[in-house]
């Protein structure tokens, strides 16, 4: 009994409708996954997270191993009882995030070494690691340990860290074991290298992962780049398990991978721009700083039935902004969730009716015309 399972329910061209069934919840596909780092999606309450209609979301391993541990998570009794999140959470492995974000990497085959970009302390992350942290923190779906060249970066350094990530696939799987209602998710690798891609998926399959992620992508290749290598890269991975696209992205990309056969997709965009000031709307992005709005008694999208918009004029929104008051990050990082998630469930309510393609076309034509 392995107590998870992903069921696609429906396929409309390249994207597919499905749901992923873990003891904690189900996860509806395509799902979008707020992300909640440092063990909150800043600025919201867990429950009004809920209400904008997300199944899952997603934690770090780096950020919690330096504060406040890992250890001590698992003491208060997991990252879910933490944070006062009971449904799923995706965790990912810390890798990506150390050659982001750390200071003094030094990268082995064993792993990587690194001072933390907090207070300078050395720490240590190898798949064996990765696997206990993300075990100690209680996460739902774990993710393999990787590596992530930024491209552009030349053939020879994208095989070689494509290769690595690889090994560190299978200690990764062997290193996790069988624990029955968690999954574990294997990353393809290979930049923008279509055989090496292909290599990655091999070697991820013959590993056997409960899901794949398709990494290294919105990595500073631009959105033609991605959406060339998503042409092909989902279709080297099998039909029967999640697909995962890793840190991705504007509303146009991630409407664009689920076209392409994406299931689930993670980003900070929606959060981290309700703190700058900038909302996503049906008609693309609004910047609530701009003077425009002072006078202006609409709210953000009329459309919208989220409680910024249902209550607050953009003449506030730009006014708390404006005075640096934390209510405005709180009420636009509700809005661009509760936007996000109804992109996704308007995606899945097309792929549903098989009607995908018309659906995007609309989406486009709104969101490129532009705010009114
Ligand atoms: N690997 C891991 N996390 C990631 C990425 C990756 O390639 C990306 C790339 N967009 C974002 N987050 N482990
Ligand atoms: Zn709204």
């Amino acid at each position: 009994m392995t107590q998870t399972s992903y069921t696609v329910q429906a396929r409309d061209g390249q994207a597919r409708l499905g749901v992923i069934r873990t003891p904690r919840g189900e996860i509806r596909t395509p799902a979008f996954m707020p992300v909640g780092t440092a063990a909150t999606v800043k600025g919201m309450m867990p429950e009004n997270v809920r209400e904008t209609g997300a199944d899952i979301l997603l934690g770090n391993t780096y950020h919690l191993m330096l504060r406040p541990g890992a250890e001590r998570i698992a003491r208060l009794g997991g990252l879910h009882r933490f944070m006062n999140w009971e449904r799923p959470i995706l965790t990912d492995s810390g890798g990506f995030q150390v050659m982001s974000l750390a200071d003094l990497r030094k990268l082995t085959e064993e792993g990587v070494t690194f001072r933390s970009h907090v207070d300078g302390s050395k720490h240590m992350l190898s798949p064996e690691r990765s696997m206990e942290i993300q075990k100690l923190l209680g996460s739902d779906i774990v993710m393999a340990f990787d590596e992530c060249p930024a491209l552009p970066a030349d053939r020879a350094r994208i095989a070689e860290s494509m290769a690595l990530s690889m090994r560190w696939a299978a200690r990764s799987r062997e290193a996790f074991g069988d624990r029955p209602g968690h999954m574990l998710f294997g990353i393809m690798q290979g930049g923008l290298e279509r055989d090496l891609r292909e290599e990655s998926a091999k070697a991820l399959v013959s590993i056997g992962f409960d899901g794949y992620a398709v990494g290294g992508l919105a990595v500073g290749e631009g959105q033609e780049a991605m959406f060339t290598c998503l042409d092909y890269a989902p279709g080297f991975l099998p039909e029967d398990k999640p697909r995962y696209l890793m840190g991705v992205g504007k509303p146009q990309d991630i409407v664009g991978a689920v076209a392409r056969g994406i299931d689930m997709m993670d980003c900070v965009l929606p959060s981290r721009s309700g703190r700058t000031g900038q909302a996503w709307t049906r008609r693309g992005q609004v910047n609530l700083k701009n003077a425009r709005h002072a006078d202006d008694p609409r709210p953000l999208d009329e459309a919208c039935s989220c409680p910024c918009c249902r209550s607050y004029s953009r003449a506030y929104l730009h006014h708390v902004y404006r005075t640096g008051e934390m209510i405005a990050g709180m009420l636009l990082t509700w809005h661009n969730l509760h936007y996000y998630q109804e992109l996704m469930q308007g995606m899945r309510g097309a792929i549903a009716e098989g009607g995908f393609a018309d659906w995007e076309a609309g989406f486009q034509q709104v969101f490129e015309a532009g705010d009114i």
